[in-house]
């Protein structure tokens, strides 16, 4: 430990902290907008400044290690005047049309100008040329927004390992972007939305459906069908103010209701049909040695990762199509069947934590029918704009259902958004179908938990099965690395694109940097799902009714000829 004395008050803090670090164990709140704990500390937009006794200029802070004896003022006129003018410069370059802005309310250079008591832009002046990029089906890229923080970038280069976005020119000239400053759909994106969850402004922001999902509940001819994933119900209740960790899936389900959705069905079913499907495709290629490890493809995000930088993993993947995509198909068969309603009449509109699904919806071979199987995704916050524009008073509503059949869930399809939970749910049902025995205990916990890659050793009778579970497309790389050189083997792995898998999706409400850094986001929302699994009178896909009534009436038996037609997909090199 260290010494030092901040703003007149001596503390002992680790030797390895920062100058910033200390001050916030104290209390003290020093102003930040480049800085992201773990994942962006550069001191690159000195809003972090503070005054060392000793040092000849001012000190960003985030990146300045303690030492013995330092003293430190956080609130000099000298540092209020350096902050504020480093904001108004920011700022004499920002697209200031607020009212208009999608991250109007939840905007960190917003916010910060209100504390800093921004009254007027001194230099008004040259801007930088900018470039409004929409070719995208999942993020939209304004430069006239960006404060060049470098956020996104480190995300997507060091978290994800994507490397797509980065700095181009010098100076006043830097920018933020894709090289050449071509359009996100014309490099290797994966669509994960990370570098969205990061922004501080709208700079990176998702491509909204919301106008054409308010359309197609206008219209007389649609008969409009909604699913939500497991992951937006752990995350929703916090645009309305909600602590995080709340659990809102009866709210939800009223709420999509009072907007007029005409059935409202659970994603989580398809993630029960999922285990079925996936569980026995694992079995067949155990017995039939087929291609292993299989994994899991439920994130596209990750499917995309796949098909650019590792295409030799390609036949790895199970067929199976995303859980809302076999639901779309699905509402769009057996319902549309059932209810005589032709599926060309029908509209569904996914609700995801993820902005990948933005494009995997628009995937022209996920068209069982013949018609898309998802016509629209919006993200969590996008739903909860509408319910704000509906003015629908969420934290008030009554808690209702999901409507019959395909809204019918057990425990294993509500924790898939949460890592780890993907394979969780399929051990339960493989472990009971391989012994024919029911388990004993169904918490598989070494498969839980925020660690990078986890791995476990499971016993199935004769059968020890290998299982690893990765989450981050860059933890996914680390992986599959070890796989490829032959230091590891497994039988079975899940992957999620993002870092936490779902309940951190590139969709979900925005976390400000300083929240993100004194909460677990990770762990909090992913809690609310497990609670509700506990909750649960049943927790193993394969005893879901529904699931067994869907099989009997219409599909016959988990990978038969008609399962293959409607849930199953192929990848692209
Ligand atoms: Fe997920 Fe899903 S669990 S990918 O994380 O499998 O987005 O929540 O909807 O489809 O079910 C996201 C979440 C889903 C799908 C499910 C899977």
């Amino acid at each position: 430990n260290v010494t030092i004395t901040i703003d007149n008050k001596k503390i002992q803090v680790p030797a390895d902290s920062t100058v910033l670090d200390a001050a916030r164990a104290i209390g003290i709140d020093i102003p930040t907008l480049c800085f992201l704990k773990d994942i962006n500390e550069v001191g690159a937009c000195r809003m972090c400044l503070v005054e060392v006794e000793g040092a000849r200029a001012l000190q960003t802070s985030c990146v300045l290690p303690v030492s013995e004896g330092m003293v430190v003022k956080t609130n000099t006129k000298a540092v209020r005047e350096a902050r504020k003018a480093t904001l108004e410069l920011l700022l004499s370059n920002h697209n200031r049309e607020c009212l208009m802005c999608a991250r109007n309310g939840n905007c960190e250079l917003q916010t910060l100008s209100n504390e800093m008591g921004i009254k007027e832009i001194p230099f008004e002046g040259e801007k930088t040329e900018s470039t409004l990029d929409l070719s995208s089906h999942s993020i939209v890229r304004d430069t006239s927004k960006c404060i060049v923080c470098g956020r996104c970038v480190s995300v997507c280069n060091n978290v994800q390992q994507v490397g797509v976005l980065g700095f181009s020119n010098r100076g006043f000239e830097t920018t933020v972007g894709p090289v050449f400053d071509k359009g996100i759909s014309e490099v290797a994106c994966i669509n994960c939305g990370q570098c969205i969850a990061v922004c501080p402004v709208a700079a990176l922001r998702e491509k909204d459906a919301i106008d054409y999902v308010w359309d197609a509940l206008e219209n007389p001819n649609k008969h409009v069908v909604v699913q939500t994933a497991p992951a937006v119900r752990a995350a929703l209740g916090e645009e309305f103010g909600l602590p995080m960790g709340t659990s809102v899936t009866g709210k939800m389900a009223a709420s999509l209701r009072r907007l007029g959705f005409d059935k409202v069905f659970d994603t989580d079913f398809a993630a029960d049909l999922t285990i079925l499907e996936e569980g026995y495709e694992l079995l067949s290629r155990l017995k039939n040695n087929g291609k292993l490890p299989m994994i899991t493809s439920c994130s596209p995000g990750w499917i995309k990762f796949c098909e650019h930088y590792y295409p030799e993993f390609l036949d790895n993947l199970s067929t199976c199509k995303s859980p809302h995509e076999m639901l779309g198909a699905l509402i769009k068969s057996y319902y549309a069947e059932k209810n005589n309603i032709k599926p060309e009449d029908i509209y569904v509109v996914s609700i995801m934590p993820c902005t990948a699904k933005k494009f995997e919806a628009k995937r022209e071979e996920l068209a069982a029918t013949g018609y898309p199987d998802v016509d629209a995704v919006l993200t969590t916050r996008e739903l909860a704009k509408m319910i704000k524009e509906a003015r629908i008073d969420f934290n008030n509503l009554e808690d209702e259902d999901f409507d019959d059949v395909l809204g019918e869930s057990t425990g294993a399809g509500v924790i898939f958004g949460a890592t780890g939970g993907v394979m969780e749910a399929a051990l339960r049902t493989v472990a009971e179908v391989v012994t024919g025995k029911e388990l004993e205990n169904i918490d598989f916990k070494q498969v839980r938990g925020t660690e990078g890659i986890k791995e476990a050793e499971i016993d199935l009778g004769e059968l020890k099965v290998k299982v690893a579970v990765a989450h981050s497309t860059g933890k996914a790389k680390e992986l599959l690395e070890k796989v490829k050189s032959g230091e590891k083997e497994y039988h079975f792995i899940e992957v999620m694109g993002c870092p936490g898998g779902c309940v951190t999706g590139g969709g979900q409400p925005y976390i400000s940097a300083k929240d993100r850094y004194t909460k677990d986001v990770m762990k909090t929302r992913a809690k609310a799902l497990y609670n509700e699994d506990m909750g649960k009178a049943i927790r193993k896909s394969h005893e879901n009714p529904m699931i067994k009534k869907i099989y009997d009436e219409f599909l016959e038996k988990p990978n038969s000829h008609k399962a293959h037609q409607l849930l199953h997909t192929h990848y692209i090199k």
